[in-house]
């Protein structure tokens, strides 16, 4: 413990004016931001602080990965992409052989999230295979016990989840934040839902909304894929009168509203009146199950805040966020130098708030989660933009004020 200062060439703040300082620094102790400012001026102003200047790198909050199943680690080719309702299919023929193999590829995950310089996750546990990972693994987690059960007797899903849920909040802790995830509409029965979130309090809510046409037109009535699909499972059909019927199972809520990809006006402007959202997009994802990717210029338009998010593997080709945010910058239909603050900030500010966690910037009173990266361009939002494009691997994380992954540099008293 002691105060610590940790500065670099450029310090990229993630507030909502993007600010860039150059030669920046930031002052913690026990977890948390004291002060942010110039190096020079912070050590000269904290002389007892303990402190290290990086000086070809770039120092940010450490990134946040809202919306991640580690249990689909394993999938590589088991499932079909190019159409949801083919992805779907064999999600339910092949998920038993994925699930086989997962906690070597989970581990790996998790390798993978903190060699990013991810420092929080959004966890969908199906199953609860991840959480003794997740626990014992360095991350900031927010571990989403996800309900599914499409029935209309409710009670053998209720008492199933609930065990999970139970064995969730034992863990709690600091790092480790237990939360309910409500799979989607058409996998959920909307009196197990409400009694699941009568039951729990979760500090925040995730679910996927409308990733496909094919679930609009089930929540329309308009059958389609869906009106076969129960039958074929042996399942019977969870029946909402319409999307905002299922968006009203959320009101009051912190929700992270993940794809939303056939998502309309109406839709968005009733859940930003209804509940607090933040849409989860994961282009890559979207991309491979949905043909598409969400058209940001609308959602902006509704006033509703996006993060962004890898998904699984089960829907992607490896989860990888800072890959995922250089496609979003060659992908969004939003001119680059407005993307690329909206893209950071997507994966810091925005991701750490929608998790209901106060980090994600450079700001006194949030989280010292920190990574720092190489970086030999100027301290400008140019610099910034050829740092995204060739950023491959963080060179050292802190969660929490402490170190955790890459070269460990001393703090030196002065
Ligand atoms: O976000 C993607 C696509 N949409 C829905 N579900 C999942 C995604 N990745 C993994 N899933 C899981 C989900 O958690 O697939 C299963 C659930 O366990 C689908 S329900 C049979
Ligand atoms: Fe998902």
């Amino acid at each position: 413990m002691g105060l610590k200062i940790l500065g670099a060439k450029c310090a990229l703040v993630c507030n909502p004016s993007f600010d860039i300082l150059p030669n920046g620094g930031v002052l913690f102790e026990g977890g948390r931001i004291l002060e942010v400012g110039d190096y020079a001026k912070l050590c000269t102003k904290h002389p007892s602080a303990k402190a290290h200047f990086y000086k070809n790198a770039l120092l940010m909050p450490a990134l946040a990965n809202p919306h991640i199943h580690f249990e689909f680690a394993g999938q590589k080719n088991n499932f079909s992409y190019g159409s949801f309702e083919g992805w779907l299919s064999s999600v339910m023929s092949n998920r038993s052989q994925v699930l086989k193999k997962a906690t070597a590829h989970m581990q790996k995950a998790v390798c993978e999230q903190l060699m990013q310089g991810v420092a929080s996750v959004g966890a969908i546990s199906s199953y609860g295979l991840d959480r003794p990972i997740l626990k014992e693994s360095p991350l900031r987690v927010v571990f989403f016990d996800e309900l599914i059960g499409a029935n209309a007797d409710i009670t053998p899903a209720f008492e199933a989840f609930s065990k999970r849920h139970a064995l969730s909040l034992e863990c709690q802790s600091a790092k480790f934040t237990p939360a309910i995830a409500i799979h989607a509409p058409y996998s959920v029965h909307k009196d197990l839902a409400k009694q699941v979130l009568s039951t729990y309090k979760s500090p925040v809510v995730s679910t996927h909304f409308l990733e496909s046409k094919a679930e609009l037109d089930f929540l329309e009535g308009r059958g389609g894929y869906f009106k076969d699909f129960y039958a074929k499972h042996g399942l019977s059909a969870p029946h909402y009168v319409s999307p905002l019927e299922f968006l009203d199972l959320f009101q009051g809520q912190k929700l992270l509203l993940v794809h939303a990809m056939f998502a309309t006006k109406v839709h968005l402007q009733h859940v930003k009146e209804s509940a607090h959202p933040t849409l989860i997009s994961c282009p890559r994802s979207n991309r491979l199950l949905s043909g598409k990717l969400l058209d940001f210029k609308q959602i902006n338009k509704a006033g509703v805040k996006i993060a962004l998010a890898t998904d699984g593997a089960s829907s992607n080709a490896n989860t990888l966020l800072l890959e995922e945010l250089r496609i979003a910058l060659f992908a969004l239909n939003v001119p680059l130098l407005e993307a690329l603050p909206q893209i950071l900030l997507g994966a810091t500010l925005r991701a750490s708030h929608a998790l209901g966690l106060q980090g994600g910037s450079l700001q006194a009173g949030f989280l010292a989660d920190f990574a720092l990266f190489g970086f030999n361009s100027q301290p400008n939002l140019q610099g910034v933009l050829h740092w995204l494009l060739q950023a491959r691997k963080v060179q050292s994380l802190y969660i929490g004020g402490e170190w955790v992954w890459g070269s460990k540099r001393g703090f030196k008293a002065r």
